[in-house]
């Protein structure tokens, strides 16, 4: 017998503020014109959309910024993540599985946080899957631009240097239970910075040596082997720019298209997935609609859209 499917929560995050152009403000309501709720009530889940976040800025905090450090729109970021943090402990404290709209990626510094909050509640692990072409693990003292959106990892792991957005006692995630797939833009200091603290890369060459099966493997067997929770938080740029143009920071080589609909093919046969961000569409960039409509299909991979059904592997 089937459980009942796990009822969804879409939340809006019209977010740019932590990437360095204008654009992913647009990003949940193309989200939505291409069908994101729309495409989940067809697979037969229950969705709410809570609508799109509008917090206050949080002012003053950037005096706590030693000199020589810098992230840039710290006010309104700031702002964000506690609303962030709040709304997606909330729909996983009522039972839900929450789907992040975003925005750009600075919006994981608050969904992650707020996954690991009821991680903790639950008494188990939380675990990443981070789909991007960066690391996103600069802190304010190694960012090469200031830029939050590159920062989000660093955050969650507590190694961002932003103290005073989230209460100082929040759970963090264990870098070594943050694994990327996807990656090809590291900066220099990044670099030595998610080595040091552990964090699991699977770069473009491993992905093209491995294949994307083998690796979602190896993940979802740490995952089960720690009974964890699982966040995905989908980049725009961990595609190819030829598959997926809407977003601000295209690196060439990317991911493909079958690629990446085997991963959350994988994913969802796994069951694993506890939460999503999509993130980094920016619709200005767009080409008709294309990239926004990718991530609408990559969404209906992960709850079960599938071409044939393959026989059940577990029991
Ligand atoms: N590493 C660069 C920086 O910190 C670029 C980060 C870009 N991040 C994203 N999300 N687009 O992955 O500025
Ligand atoms: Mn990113
Ligand atoms: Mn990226
Ligand atoms: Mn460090």
């Amino acid at each position: 017998t089937r459980a009942e499917p796990t009822p969804v929560t879409l939340i809006g995050v019209p977010l740019e503020e932590g990437s360095g152009r204008r654009g992913c403000v647009m990003g949940p309501t193309a989200l939505r014109i291409a069908g994101v709720d729309r495409v989940l009530g067809e697979l037969g889940f229950s969705v709410t959309d809570k609508g799109d976040l509008a917090p206050k800025p949080v002012e003053g905090l950037e005096a706590q910024l030693s000199p020589g450090c810098q992230a840039k729109n710290l006010a309104a970021v700031a702002g964000f993540t506690r609303a962030i943090e709040a709304a997606t402990f909330e729909a996983a404290q009522a039972g839900t599985l929450p789907i992040l709209l975003g925005g750009d990626h600075a919006l994981s510094m608050g969904s992650v946080s707020g996954m690991a909050r009821h991680a903790a509640a639950l008494g188990r692990p939380l675990f990443v899957l981070w789909l991007d072409a960066h690391a996103d693990f600069n802190s304010v003292e190694t960012s090469p631009s200031g830029n939050m959106h590159g920062m989000p990892v660093a955050f969650f792991c507590g190694e961002a240097g932003l103290g005073g957005i989230l209460p100082e006692d929040r759970p963090l995630v264990d870098p070594r239970r943050v694994y990327q797939v996807g990656i090809r833009s590291v900066d220099a200091r990044e670099r030595e910075e998610v080595a040091e603290h552990g964090v699991n890369v699977y770069d473009m060459r491993a992905l093209d040596e491995m294949g994307a099966s083998a690796i979602i493997r190896e993940i979802l067997a740490a995952v089960e082997a720690e009974d964890g929770l699982l966040h995905v938080s989908l980049d725009v740029d961990f595609l190819d720019p030829d598959v997926a143009p809407g977003v601000g920071t295209t690196v060439p080589g990317g991911a493909t298209f079958r690629e990446a609909h085997l991963i959350m093919e994988m994913l969802c046969d796994s069951a694993r997935a506890s939460s999503l961000d999509l993130v980094e569409l920016n619709p200005f960039l767009d080409d008709r609609g294309k990239s926004a409509r990718i991530l609408v299909e990559l969404t209906a991979s992960l709850f079960g859209r599938r071409i044939f059904d393959r026989p059940t592997r577990s029991a």
